[in-house]
């Protein structure tokens, strides 16, 4: 009797972790939602500073730090990309992990001549990415 008190405990006791792990997790992303670049396409030729265009549908835009359902903002990976874990984590704010927490879609980007990869992430009001991640495909510019 004890002993199944005890087992029934511990039971409980990891079922409320688990469910504790899964609550403070990752924002779920709508089906379909998709973000794009709007004005660029893969092999394109730019010359610097360039205006990138974010798109997004089926989704909104929220400014970070406002939590609100099946919203975001956006954030522009540059000759870089996220790690299966990373895509589980805040992301990184530096030179190729620019934030537009401030709710932007459009950004002026400076970068030197050369090829480069480009790639939209959407994340929620913590930075984190959704689940599934809302990310566009990497593009390949040239810089002149
Ligand atoms: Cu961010």
């Amino acid at each position: 009797m004890v002993t199944l008190t005890r087992t029934m405990l511990a039971l409980v006791a990891a079922l409320t972790i688990a469910g504790l792990t899964s609550a403070s997790a990752q924002t779920p992303s709508p089906t379909g939602a998709r973000v794009y670049f709007i004005n660029l396409k893969d092999g394109q030729k730019v010359k610097s500073p360039f205006l990138v265009q974010f798109g997004l549908s089926g989704m909104g835009i929220a400014p970070a730090g406002v939590e609100k359902p099946n919203t975001g903002h956006h954030h522009l990976l540059i000759d870089t990309t996220l790690t299966g874990d990373q895509l589980k984590a805040s992301i990184p704010a530096d030179d190729t992990h620019k934030h537009f927490g401030g709710g932007q879609t459009e950004a002026m980007v400076t970068l030197p001549k050369g090829k480069h990869t480009l790639q939209l992430v959407l994340a929620d009001w913590t930075h984190i990415p959704h689940v599934p991640p809302v990310m566009s495909q990497v593009i390949t510019i040239k810089v002149r």
